[in-house]
C-alpha cells in the first residue's frame, strides 16, 4: 500500500471493511483448529485524512459513540474497559510496535454492522483502522503477516481471541467461504453454491465481549488447555496442542481417554472442540458436493454441542435457531462467541423469503419490533471480499 492521502493534496482515503458470519468451527479458533466462515456484505467503513504529527482522532457517525483521541506509541494507554476506543488503540499500539514511530490522522467511521452481535463489529474496527494507519504511513505488510500481527493486536482489549475474526476480514473472498486453519495460517477459498442463501438473523441479546462475557470467554480458552494437556500427559504426546493430537490419534479415541483423564466439566469442554472440528471437515466435504441437508445437519449438531458441552448459548439463542429450523432452514447455529448474539441460518434460495417472513413473525413480532427495523436484525448475508483501500474523489 502506498503512502497516499497527505492534507498537502487535500486526498481523503477510504478503509472498507466487512464483517463475518462463522458458517461452523466455534471457540476452536484458538484452539489452533480450522473453521469455516465468511466475509459479508455489510461493514464498516473508515474515511481519514493524514495528518502531520502522531495523533489518531475518531468520531463514529453513532452518536453512541463519543470521540477518541490519542498519540500513536508503543504503549498506548487503555480507555475504560468495554470502550470503542480500545480497538482503535490496540491497532495502533501494535502497528508502532511492528514499524514506529508513525503519522496518525482524522477519521470518520461509519459501520452498517450491528455492535455486540457476533458478526465482528470490534475486529472490523481493528482492521479498518490499522489499514489506514498503514496506508497513511505507506507501509507494506505480506497478508498472512498482518492477519496475525492484527489477531495478536486484539488481544489488547483483554480477551485471549483466537486469528479467526482479522483472517477472514482480511481475506474474505467474494462467493466463497474461508477454510481458515491457524498451524500454519492458510486461507482456502471454497465456493458457496449459488443457491444457498445464509441468513443472519439477531437474538437481540448483546453479546458484549467485556464484563462478565469476556470472563466467561477467556474461561473456556484456558479450561481448553487444561484438557489438553492433561490428556497430552495420559498418551505420553510430548507436544500439547490439538492440531498434533488429532494428526497422532482419532477422534474417538481421545474422547476414551479423556473420559478417564478429565472430570465432567473438561471432558465436555474437550468434547465441543474435537467433534467441532470433525464437524468443520465434514462441513467443507459438504459444501463441496452442494449438500445443503449435509451441512444443516452438521450446524444443528454444532448448536447442541455449544448449548450442552460448551454452554456458550443462551434461552433467546435456542428459541431462535428452534424457530428458524421449524420455518424451514436446513441448518441453524449461534454464530461467533455466543453469550447472545446472531445466529446463522442456511436455506436454499426457493424456502429463503418463506423462511424470513416466519422468523420475523415468530421471533421478532411479539417481541415487539417495527417492520423498519426488520432488515438490521434479520438479512441475508453474501460472501463477500475482504478489506480493502481506496482513494475518495471530492
Ligand atoms: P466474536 O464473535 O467476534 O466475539 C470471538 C473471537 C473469535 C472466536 C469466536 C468463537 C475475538 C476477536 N474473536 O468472536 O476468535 O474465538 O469468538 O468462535 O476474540
Amino acid at each position: 500500500m502506498r503512502r497516499n492521502s497527505s492534507p498537502v493534496n487535500g486526498q481523503t482515503t477510504r478503509v472498507i471493511a466487512p464483517g463475518r458470519v462463522n458458517l461452523i468451527g466455534e471457540h476452536i479458533d484458538y484452539n489452533g483448529l480450522p473453521v469455516l466462515p465468511v466475509a459479508i456484505d455489510r461493514g464498516l467503513e473508515v474515511t481519514f485524512r493524514g495528518s502531520d504529527d502522531s495523533v489518531i482522532s475518531c468520531v463514529s457517525r453513532d452518536e453512541r459513540f463519543d470521540p477518541v483521541r490519542f498519540s500513536l506509541s508503543e504503549t498506548i494507554e487503555r480507555g475504560p474497559p468495554g470502550h470503542w476506543g480500545n480497538y482503535v488503540r490496540a491497532a495502533g499500539q501494535a502497528l508502532c510496535r511492528a514499524r514506529g514511530p508513525l503519522r496518525g490522522f482524522e477519521a470518520q467511521i461509519v459501520s452498517s454492522l450491528p455492535i455486540a452481535a457476533g458478526l465482528s463489529s470490534s475486529s472490523a474496527l481493528v482492521v479498518g483502522i490499522a489499514l489506514a494507519i498503514i496506508a497513511e504511513n505507506g507501509l507494506e505488510f505480506a497478508p498472512r503477516e498482518l492477519m496475525i500481527l492484527l489477531a495478536e493486536a486484539e488481544r489488547y482489549v483483554g480477551t485471549a481471541g483466537g486469528g479467526m475474526d482479522q483472517a477472514t476480514i482480511l481475506g474474505g473472498r467474494h462467493g466463497h467461504a474461508l477454510h481458515i486453519g491457524f498451524d500454519p495460517l492458510v486461507l482456502l477459498p471454497i465456493p458457496v453454491p449459488d443457491s444457498w442463501r445464509i441468513v443472519v438473523a439477531s437474538s437481540l441479546v448483546p453479546a458484549a465481549k467485556s464484563g462478565a462475557a469476556r470472563r466467561v470467554y477467556n474461561a473456556r480458552v484456558e479450561e481448553c488447555r487444561q484438557a489438553l494437556a492433561e490428556v497430552a500427559r495420559t498418551l505420553g504426546e510430548p507436544v500439547p496442542d490439538y492440531v498434533t493430537l488429532r494428526t497422532h490419534w482419532d477422534t474417538s479415541v481421545l474422547l476414551d481417554v479423556g473420559k478417564g483423564a478429565l472430570d465432567d466439566l473438561h471432558h465436555r469442554r474437550f468434547r465441543h472442540v474435537l467433534t467441532e472440528a470433525d464437524r468443520v471437515t465434514g462441513a467443507v466435504e459438504a459444501m463441496r458436493r452442494c449438500d445443503l441437508v449435509g451441512f444443516g445437519r452438521l450446524m444443528v449438531a454444532s448448536q447442541v454441542s455449544l448449548r450442552e458441552d460448551y454452554e456458550v448459548s443462551c434461552p433467546d439463542l435456542d428459541e431462535l435457531v428452534d424457530c428458524s429450523l421449524a420455518a424451514g432452514a436446513a441448518g441453524a447455529r449461534l454464530t461467533g462467541a455466543g453469550f447472545g448474539g446472531c445466529v446463522v441460518s442456511l436455506v436454499g434460495e426457493e424456502e429463503c423469503d418463506a423462511l424470513l417472513d416466519e422468523m420475523w413473525t415468530e421471533y421478532y413480532l411479539p417481541r415487539g419490533l417495527a417492520e423498519q427495523g426488520r432488515s438490521e436484525v434479520l438479512f441475508v448475508a453474501r460472501p463477500s471480499a475482504g478489506a480493502r483501500v481506496e482513494e475518495v474523489t471530492a
